[in-house]
Order: C-alpha cells, then sequence, then structure tokens
C-alpha cells in the first residue's frame, strides 16, 4: 500500500485563490490588532447581508407576482422596491451585530443611532447602487464605508463620529450583483475581491491584491450631458475620442468603476447644471470608491483635490468624482486646473 504526504500549497501565503471570506477575514485580523475581531464581524455582517441582497436581486423579475406564488410575508416587502429591502437588510445586519453604533444610508434622511452601547463603528451606506437599472435586469451594487466613531464607545452619537473624511475609513467596499456577484474590499492593505458561489452560499478570494491598470482606453460618462460639463470636461472627452478609446457607461456605479478598476479606464462624474456639485454622493459612494482606488493604485479626485480629503459638511452632500487609472485621472485634473479650459499636452 502506498501512503503520499499531503502536499500542501507551496505559494507560503496562508491564503490563496479559493479562500473564503471568512477564512480570508479571519487570517487578517492580524492587521488590527487593536481592533479585538469586531471589525472582522461586521465585514462577516455585511457580507451575509449581501449575499440576502443578491437573492432579492436574482428574483427581482419575479416580484411582482410574488403575490401569485404566496411569497407574502407580514411586512408585505415583496411590494417594496429593491432599494428598500435592501435597506431594511443592511440594517437589520448591522443593528443585530453589535459593532456599529450609527448608520447613515442613502435610504434614510437622518443618522440611524442604534442604541448600541458597545458599537465602536459608524457605517455610511448605499444599500442598492444604480436604482434606474433594478427594474432592467442590469447590474447594481451596494458600497459601503465604515469608520471607527471619535467620542466614547456608549456617549452619544455626535457629528464629529459622522462628518469624518474618507481618510478616516478603516474599511470600505462594494457588492457587485452582476452576471456573477462579487464582493470587493480593502481595510487599508491593498484590495482584495471575492466571487460568490451560489450553490455553496459563500464568497472566494477570486482577484487577490488587485492592482489596478496605471492607464487605460476606456472612458465612462453620461455624454448625454455633454452640452452641461465644463469646458474643460468637453476638450478631455474631445481627447478621449481622439485617441479612440472605448465609450462603456452602464449607469450603475459600482459596474462601472469595477470594469475600469480590473481593465484600466475612467469614470466621470462633473457638475452639470442641474446638480452644481455632480450627482454622487461623497459619504456612501464616493469616498469608499476612493479608498479603494487609491489602495488598489487608482485614484479619485472631484476636480480640485483627492475626494478622500475633502471636509463633509452634510449628511447626503454631493461632489463631482473623477475615478480609475491613476494617469488618466491626472490628465483629467490638470485639464481642469488649466482654468483656461486649453488642452495641455499630456503623455502616455
Ligand atoms: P442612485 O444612487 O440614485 O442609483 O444614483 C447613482 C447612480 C450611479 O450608480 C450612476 O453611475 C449614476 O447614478 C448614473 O447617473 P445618470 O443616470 O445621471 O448618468
Ligand atoms: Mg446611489
Amino acid at each position: 500500500m502506498k501512503i503520499l504526504p499531503y502536499q500542501p500549497d507551496q505559494s507560503g501565503l496562508a491564503y490563496t485563490v479559493g479562500t473564503t471570506l471568512d477564512r480570508f477575514i479571519k487570517l487578517k485580523q492580524s492587521d488590527f490588532p487593536y481592533a479585538s475581531g469586531e471589525l472582522s464581524q461586521l465585514l462577516r455582517d455585511i457580507a451575509l447581508a449581501s449575499k440576502i441582497v443578491n437573492r432579492e436581486t436574482n428574483r427581482a423579475g419575479l416580484s411582482s407576482i410574488g403575490g401569485a406564488f404566496g411569497q407574502t410575508n407580514v411586512q408585505g416587502e415583496e411590494q417594496q422596491k429593491l432599494d428598500v429591502i435592501a435597506n431594511i437588510r443592511f440594517m437589520r445586519a448591522l443593528s443585530k451585530g453589535g459593532e456599529v453604533c450609527a448608520i447613515v444610508s442613502e435610504e434614510e434622511d437622518a443618522v440611524i443611532d442604534l442604541q448600541n452601547k458597545s458599537g465602536k463603528y459608524v457605517v455610511a451606506i448605499d444599500p442598492l447602487d444604480g436604482s434606474s437599472n433594478i427594474d432592467v435586469n442590469i447590474s447594481i451594487g451596494t458600497i459601503f464605508s465604515i469608520y471607527r466613531r471619535k467620542t466614547p464607545v456608549g456617549s452619544p452619537i455626535l457629528k464629529e463620529d459622522i462628518m469624518q473624511k474618507g481618510t478616516e475609513q478603516v474599511a470600505a467596499g462594494y457588492v457587485l450583483y452582476g452576471s456573477s456577484t462579487m464582493l470587493v474590499y480593502t481595510t487599508g492593505f491593498g484590495v482584495n475581491g471575492f466571487t460568490y458561489e451560489n450553490s455553496l452560499g459563500e464568497f472566494f478570494l477570486s482577484h487577490p491584491d488587485i492592482q489596478a491598470p496605471k492607464t487605460g482606453q476606456i472612458y465612462s460618462v453620461n455624454e448625454g450631458l455633454y452640452n452641461d460639463f465644463d469646458p474643460s470636461i468637453r476638450s478631455y472627452i474631445e481627447e478621449c475620442k481622439t485617441r479612440k478609446y472605448s465609450a462603456r457607461y452602464i449607469g450603475s456605479l459600482v459596474a462601472d468603476f469595477h470594469r475600469n478598476l480590473l481593465k484600466g479606464g475612467i469614470y466621470l462624474y462633473p457638475a452639470t447644471k442641474k446638480n452644481p456639485s455632480g450627482k454622487l454622493r461623497l459619504l456612501y459612494e464616493a469616498n469608499a470608491l476612493a479608498f479603494i482606488a487609491e489602495q488598489s493604485g487608482a485614484m479619485a479626485v472631484d476636480g480640485k483635490q483627492r475626494i478622500l480629503e475633502i471636509e463633509p459638511t452634510s449628511l447626503h452632500q454631493r461632489t463631482p468624482l473623477f475615478i480609475g487609472s491613476e494617469q488618466m485621472v491626472n490628465e483629467i485634473q490638470s485639464m481642469i486646473l488649466n482654468t483656461n479650459g486649453q488642452i495641455k499636452e499630456y503623455h502616455h
């Protein structure tokens, strides 16, 4: 009888492609000696809620006939729009976990105080972004930022706990409900992506240590608003066309960002006449993606400064957003800063 010793993975890494998200989070816990497990648990809570939202997303087309299938629950939740349902799911998961004291959500006017005496963390979340795509079976996403509260645990929530700059994030991520469902997150030590395996109900590491290409050939912008854009932005778009870049715009920030992160490209949502500060929200859209962008070697600016350095002044504040491959963001930034709107020479 032949007995062979098991040959473990030779990479020397404690984790490899195929590691489950739970295990990965556990292995990475040592990055936060101060965190004593709460941040890890919080990330798991978010992952669990995202699995539930993923399930709801998959049956979104059935929801209007949900009653016919006898799927009415006591709250009659299937009557509600998916973004409202997603909000409920994340709120529940975050309030039950016990690690979070307050939540800022796109779906809530005010800060939600979870009345959780031991919660160290504040979460800003867009539970379901890309709302115009929900009803037409196109990719949508969840975006989240995690901060440590500034005031002592157990004391009343104050403005300084909520209005923190993006640089203060301890973790951020997004979930993309697309052709497959992915969770991508950072805790400030690089960016890792996990793909959801439906039949096993698990996220598995599929994109370790994501590095964004330094430049790319994709630009993502709602070009229907072209005439509203500043001349410098229009010049940049013209330059993209001269270079025969590909125009790709889904209208779901997470999906457009994710593609550009992997392939190289830039996403732009500048100021328009309708939205003089841009459309996207600083606290629960721009900051999280800016943190991920920078951690992967990409960039995110509002045209004047890093997104992460913007001082928040209100809960649902908007910001122009230029995010993606470093070289492309630098190019557009220098065109914006050139006040004449003249095209500067720039090089690949
Ligand atoms: P939402 O939070 O209401 O879904 O709005 C955010 C979305 C982004 O996902 C997307 O990139 C953008 O709005 C699209 O806006 P527009 O339709 O103006 O191009
Ligand atoms: Mg949104």
